[in-house]
């Protein structure tokens, strides 16, 4: 493959843009090498600017569901671009949308849209303090819940103890309200509740986890997670910024049975274009500005062309027999993945979670953030090359999760399988 323009791009890009991109992963650090720069795509295929083309299970990190450039949204947006592109104004399209999201998520009795998943968990967690008036929160090592100053912790010296800054920038005043604990863990989550719950206003999760590749929730977790919290008086905010629309229609929440008292969203609902949304039961919503004294505003939350796309997506993916669908390709491509390592004889794990999937070089289960860290990243980076040059576009970390989509055909499955069956067999 060449890959000349997309260097020249790159280089360009250095000069004004920090590390050339505008969101760190797409840099390709963990990988090495020059990030291929995207001139369209459509369906499951990425085109670069050389020419290569590649079989995308990246999808813009979860949104692109039902595919690149799908007809009906793309017709969809033309229309609404000719009525307007940002009103500042309530439109019917916000209206709708809530309906659809808030059918799928009866947890949910009211929901407030916003521009991005960072935004959705800062929101969900300030609400959840003044909702409570209590300040302290719990998360999960190797959980993401975007880059707010007081989700970018790490444990401190001890479990439920106070949280350090996981990056420069971020106060410790603002990392000491945080408890981050290990993921599965459900033995420290009762110890660190049953100690500080009196400070303790929510705990915020991603029910099956995205952001340290893909890891599942162990039996009873979730539930014990519901019960703590439900026991103490602490908000339960479950992420499904990317499990939503992913794991099944109705998120993790449908999947596990777990009803949370809070939800983020994000990716999926905004159908490509940047929407993110918290929403949960109605004495918690209807503290928030201006019915409630919880503030949160955006210029162009619930913005007409992101509604729009929004809308059109959820109206196809809930169509019938569309979810079965989606499922038996991923199952399919979980099945040929497989089958592709056993016959190269390649030591690897394979986690699905409806359409989001994981392959981790190890041969230990993969339960929490440190068993994630200790499986093989540097094995992880040659397949992650190899695939790329066979064009097959993977997540650029071993610490991220792949999607499919409705575009992804059978065809792509063989294909995606007989690179990978390779590309295991070269690294051994
Ligand atoms: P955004 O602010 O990037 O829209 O959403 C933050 C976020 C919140 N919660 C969860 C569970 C998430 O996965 C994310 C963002 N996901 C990453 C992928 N791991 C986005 C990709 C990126 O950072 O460029």
């Amino acid at each position: 493959m060449k890959f000349g323009k997309s260097k020249a791009l790159f280089k360009r890009a250095l000069a004004v843009i920090p590390g050339g991109v505008n969101s760190p992963v797409r840099a390709f650090k963990a990988v090495g090498g020059t990030p291929p720069f995207i001139s369209r795509a459509k369906g499951s295929r990425l085109y670069d600017v050389d020419g290569n083309e590649y079989i995308d299970y990246v999808l813009s990190w979860g949104p692109m569901v039902l595919g690149h450039a799908h007809p009906k949204v793309v017709s969809a947006l033309r229309k609404a671009i000719g009525r307007g592109t940002s009103y500042g104004a309530p439109t019917s399209l916000e209206v709708e949308l809530a309906e659809l999201v808030l059918k799928a998520y009866p947890s949910m009795d009211k929901i407030r849209m916003v521009n991005s998943g960072t935004e959705a968990a800062m929101s969900a967690i300030r609400l959840a303090r003044g909702f409570t008036g209590r300040d302290r929160i719990i998360k999960f090592e190797g959980c993401y819940h975007g880059h707010a100053d007081g989700l970018l912790v790490k444990a401190g010296s001890g479990a439920a103890t106070f949280g350090v800054p996981d990056s420069p920038g971020v106060p410790k005043s603002a990392a000491r309200n945080t408890i981050a604990l290990p993921f599965n863990d459900l033995a420290a989550l009762r110890g660190a509740i049953e100690k500080h719950w009196r400070e303790i206003a929510c705990v915020i999760v991603e029910p099956v986890a995205g952001n340290m590749g893909c890891v599942l929730p162990k039996p009873g977790f979730l539930e014990g997670m519901r019960k703590l919290t439900a026991k103490y008086g602490v908000v339960l905010i479950f992420d499904e910024v990317m499990t939503g629309f992913r794991v099944s229609y109705g998120g993790a929440q449908d999947r596990y049975g777990i009803e949370p008292d809070m939800t983020c969203l994000g990716k999926v609902i905004g159908g490509g274009l940047p929407v993110g949304a918290f929403g949960g039961k109605s004495d918690i919503m209807e503290m928030v500005s201006p019915g409630g004294p919880v503030y949160q505003a955006g210029t162009l939350s619930g913005n007409p062309l992101a509604m729009t796309a929004g809308i059109e997506t959820l109206k196809i993916l809930s169509g019938k027999d569309v979810w079965s669908r989606l499922e038996d390709r991923a199952a399919q491509l979980e099945e040929a993945l497989g089958q592709a390592a056993r016959t190269a004889g390649a030591e690897v794990k394979f986690y699905r979670a409806g359409t989001m999937f994981c392959t981790y070089f190890t041969g230990r289960e993969v339960v929490d953030y440190r068993s994630a860290k200790s499986s093989d990243t540097s094995m992880f980076g040659r397949f992650f090359k190899g695939m790329l040059e066979k064009g097959v576009n993977l997540a650029p970390s071993q610490f991220e999760a792949g999607f499919i989509s409705l575009a992804h055909t059978a065809a792509d499955i063989k294909k995606t399988a007989a690179a990978a069956h390779d590309v295991f067999a070269a690294i051994r």
